[in-house]
């Protein structure tokens, strides 16, 4: 049926812009006359009647987009989609601040926009179940976004998961580029170089080498044992030389959120749970040799970031420990942009360098654990994802519109650059290849407000963000390409709800039990992993499993 409807659409657009409709008013006019009665003899009136049906614009009730601001339809931006696709937005506006709940009351009273953005993928079963979206056929996004879909396939295909139910894909995955990039490591290499260290650290052991010579041969120079390997940054790093961190946020963890210590990964094709795996108990029996020779400071209990910023290290900003990490390349950015005036780095990298000018921060690189493992946590790959509702699917020609957005912002940088930096000229310019922003400092309200970043549906498309900011992400190649972990998507669990507080509790306390005492790791882990299980550890990764496999449709 749909097929049928798509197919006549293209056909009569190719005859009206090769002018071959007169004379075939018996023949093309008979589906597009809306079942209306079309006599031959008016011939001359049937062609204005379609032609003015064809050149109608197809309209979409807009919210494929972060709304910070109402979009000013008038905008020289959204002109420029209206007139290149022959179409009309009428955009939604939903407080972001209040997104879920003023979005649902709105869909509850029976409206629904053509495109949604999916703001929490939890949602979509639910979305599934009250009608609001449908099923996006894999040919047709394959036939209308050819590029977007190759690039997601290349660089991005556990995205899918995510987007899935029963094995059907309901929104169009959107990406997050700084997601690709794991956590930092950073190190101290003027204290390196005051203790006789000359290559920074890859393995476990070399780790080792270093922290114990920070810990005994003052790098600091100031004749005092003042100082430390590391603080809870660096824990995650180190818990991943044996395999997936079963902590990411030792801070976060302990002040009670769940998902730095609940997460998910695969193992032999199942869903497991990170923190009782066996190679964690290696990995904690390591830090209870290390807190005990003094490697440790033992404020990492409280947290190396005691004020502040969350990125911000007071310990490594006040030469206590030689290792720091958690944050993004940005955030340590040590080399300086010559097109920003006065620039300092990265904000983390500038608090350092006011705190110890001499002192030297370097990008290193996740530890190597015995058998061969490592990685930092990383932050999700996945933006919001896009979807088209039911009502939109009434008309293919939605989905199609749609779907040639995003093809095209991703395969004409110039186009790419109006929806996400506005107009041409008074937003941006090119200085040769150079982007040069006329308006960075609008607020996300005012870009919305003149259209910026509102009909690119979300789209962020690596190789012209890498063309647009080269300096920041030539950088991030250069430092940020590391091992990293990444959690498995998991779909809504009623059991999350119930027994994360609990699991995220033992698991912190056991974490830190085993670091900080003497007790024997292995048998103490194992009584954990015991009371993890039979606290609800066990029923939580069994429908973990279920629910992803039923996802994606095993
Ligand atoms: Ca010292």
């Amino acid at each position: 049926m749909t097929k049928a409807g798509k197919l006549t659409g293209v056909s009569l657009a190719v005859a009206l812009s090769m002018g071959l409709v007169a004379g075939c008013g018996g023949n093309g006019g008979n589906n597009e006359a809306g079942g209306q009665q079309t006599p031959t003899s008016s011939g001359t009136a049937s062609q204005q009647a379609q032609q003015t049906e064809q050149a109608k614009p197809i309209s979409l009730e807009w919210l494929g987009y972060d709304s910070y601001g109402q979009p000013n339809p008038n905008s020289s931006v959204i002109k420029m989609v209206e007139e290149k696709f022959n179409a009309k937005f009428d955009f939604w506006y939903v407080d972001s601040q209040k997104w879920e709940d003023n979005l649902n009351v709105r869909l509850a009273s029976g409206e629904m926009p053509d495109v949604l953005k999916i703001t929490n993928r939890q949602n979509i079963p639910k979305y599934i179940s009250q009608g609001i979206i449908s099923p996006i056929p894999m040919e047709t996004l394959e036939k209308f976004a050819p590029t977007y879909v190759k690039f997601l396939n290349e660089n991005y295909p556990e995205l899918w998961d995510g987007v899935m139910y029963e094995g059907q894909i309901y929104a169009i995955p959107m990406t997050n580029l700084n997601g690709t990039y794991p956590t930092v490591v950073i190190w101290r290499k003027d204290w390196l170089d005051n203790v006789g260290i000359s290559k920074i650290p890859e393995t476990i052991a070399e780790y080792e080498e270093a922290f114990t010579k920070f810990r005994n041969e003052d790098p600091d120079k100031d004749g005092k044992k003042d100082t430390y390997g590391l603080s809870d940054f660096a824990l995650p790093n180190i818990l991943g030389a044996y395999g997936y961190p079963g902590i990411s946020d030792f801070k976060g963890a302990s002040k009670g959120d769940a998902s730095k210590s609940v997460q998910f990964t695969m193992k032999d094709g199942n869903v497991v749970l990170t923190s009782i795996q066996p190679e964690m108990k290696e990995a904690l029996t390591l830090l209870q040799k290390w807190y005990k020779a003094g490697l440790i400071d033992p404020e990492f209990l409280t947290s190396e970031n005691t004020t502040g910023y969350w990125a911000d290290s007071q310990a490594f900003y006040n030469s206590k420990i030689g290792i720091t990490g958690m944050s993004m390349f940005y955030h340590w950015r040590n080399e300086l942009n010559p097109d920003i005036p006065d620039d300092a780095g990265g904000g983390q990298y500038k608090a350092f360098k006011e705190s110890v000018p001499d002192g030297e921060a370097v990008f290193g690189v996740p530890a190597v654990g015995p058998n061969g493992a490592s990685g930092t946590p990383m932050w999700d790959t996945a933006s919001h994802p896009i979807a088209i509702t039911s009502k939109a699917m009434e008309n293919p020609e939605k989905l199609e519109l749609l779907l040639k957005m995003i093809e095209a912002a991703c395969t004409d940088y110039e186009y790419y650059l109006t929806l996400t930096n506005g107009e041409k000229g008074v937003d941006w310019t090119l200085d040769g290849d150079k982007f040069v922003n006329l308006t960075a400092t609008d607020t996300l309200a005012e870009a919305n407000v003149k259209g910026k970043n509102v009909l690119n549906a979300k789209v962020s498309y690596d190789p012209f963000i890498k063309q647009r900011d080269k300096f920041d992400y030539e950088f991030a190649d250069k430092y940020g390409k590391i091992s990293g972990y990444s959690a498995v998507f998991v779909p809504t669990l009623e059991e999350f709800s119930k027994y994360s507080n609990t699991l995220n509790k033992l698991t912190v306390d056991a974490y830190f039990k085993i670091i900080t005492s003497d007790v024997d790791p292995s048998a103490y882990f194992d009584e954990y992993v015991a009371n993890f299980r039979a606290n609800g550890g066990d029923e939580l990764e069994k429908a973990a499993d279920k629910a992803y496999k039923e996802m994606v449709g095993q």
